[in-house]
């Protein structure tokens, strides 16, 4: 016989980080909605399919709803099709969706990118590759250096001015502000995938000689900085995280993972409240060992090094694997991605499968519930 699960099922308080959420200390469960580019939005504004997808996911049941990577300026989203927060017309669009996800009783969150050298790309299926130079829907991808990704992200970006880094951190404040403003309650600012955080963060992309490059504190520099500019602009009742990418599986797998567990230490002193544990994604010829719960073991050592909450995602293999990684004290709750597209109600089918009593309650809407709950 199964043991009946308890502890994924226990409300997560948010105490236990550095911060309480304003009215509401706790999530309903540790699942969170990983955040997904959905490349749907209009000049950076979310559709009407971002309202539909938020809402669906968030009456799922997950206890926290991650909005995808949204751009904190135009030159940052991966694709003409990104969602952005640099004008006030995207935080209008993106405050009703802030809405449903509270009142369908989940935590509203949002994770805020910027792209680097890997912006200016066509959305995954077309193509997923950069859109060259001077056809429409492309833009010059900005980077610490002008070194490409490689593959199909060949384009050269510009190599970034002290003032651009100046003016990306502080397009990064401006967007958290209005992320404060339209109510999200939990903010992670995405340090993985190869992105800008990323391009400074690996030697494989930068090779600056000032005082952003070079050694592991100046390639760290922007991020620490960028999450203290963060920081001041963020409440501090409020989380703030970070989903970092601490490995690449290019064979520099110890050095990235110690020098990014002394980094995450150092975050943890300027207000980071929590993290998820992801890859860099830095080089097109890595060779991920792509398998069932392949972070579970680096995130639990990296929370454990950097005694970080925290979580993880990628290839979770399932209700039971994502509780027995909490109840192991492996993570504090887990991200999940592409099961919740396979289907919203996931939470609900783990409740049911680990044996939670009244799942239905528990996971879903009233007008659900009481139907799965009563005739079966
Ligand atoms: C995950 N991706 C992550 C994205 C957008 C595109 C896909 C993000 O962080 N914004 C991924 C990377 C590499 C291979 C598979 C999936």
């Amino acid at each position: 016989m199964r043991e009946i699960s308890t502890r994924f099922w226990v409300n997560l308080r948010i105490e236990s980080m550095a911060r309480a959420i304003a009215n509401l200390d706790t999530l309903r469960n540790r699942i969170a909605v990983s955040p997904m580019c959905q490349y749907m939005s209009d000049q950076g504004v979310a559709t009407e399919w971002h309202r539909t997808h938020y809402s669906a996911l968030a009456r799922g049941g997950s206890g926290l709803v991650v909005v995808e990577a949204t751009a904190v300026s135009p030159e940052g989203r991966i694709s003409w099709a990104d969602a952005g927060l640099w004008n006030d017309e995207q935080a209008a669009a993106l405050e009703p969706i802030v809405r449903e996800i509270k009142r369908a009783g989940a935590i509203a969150g949002i994770q805020l990118a910027h792209a680097g050298r890997k912006a200016s790309a066509n959305r995954p299926w077309e193509g997923d590759d950069h859109i060259p130079e001077g056809k429409p829907n492309s833009w010059t991808p900005i980077a610490p250096s002008a070194v490409a990704f490689g593959a199909n992200l060949p384009r050269v970006p510009d190599a970034m001015s002290v003032e651009d880094i100046h003016r990306v951190q502080s397009d990064m404040a401006q967007a958290v502000r209005r992320a404060k403003d339209i109510g999200f309650d939990w903010l992670q600012l995405h340090f993985a995938h190869g992105y800008l955080a990323q391009n400074f963060w690996s030697c494989k992309s930068n090779k600056r000689t000032d005082q952003y490059g070079g050694s592991a504190e100046n390639r760290g520099r922007y991020l620490l900085e960028t999450l203290a500019k963060a920081r001041s602009v963020w409440p501090e009742n409020l989380p703030l995280t970070a989903r970092m990418g601490v490995i690449d599986f290019d064979g520099n797998d110890e050095q990235m993972l110690g020098e990014s567990i002394d980094l995450l230490r150092q975050m943890k002193r300027e207000g980071l409240d929590s993290v998820d544990i992801s890859m860099g994604f830095n080089s097109p010829d890595a060779n991920i060992p792509w398998g069932p719960n392949l972070l579970e073991d680096i995130a639990a050592k990296v929370l454990r090094e950097t005694q970080l909450p925290g979580s993880t995602s990628w290839f979770i293999d399932g209700p039971s694997s994502a509780d027995r990684m909490v109840r192991e004290g492996k993570v504090d709750f887990v991200m999940i991605g592409r099961p919740l597209l396979s289907d919203p109600h996931w939470p609900y089918h783990a409740a049911k499968e680990l044996g939670v009593p009244e799942a239905a309650w528990k996971t879903l809407p009233a007008p659900y519930a009481h139907w799965l709950a009563r005739y079966r």
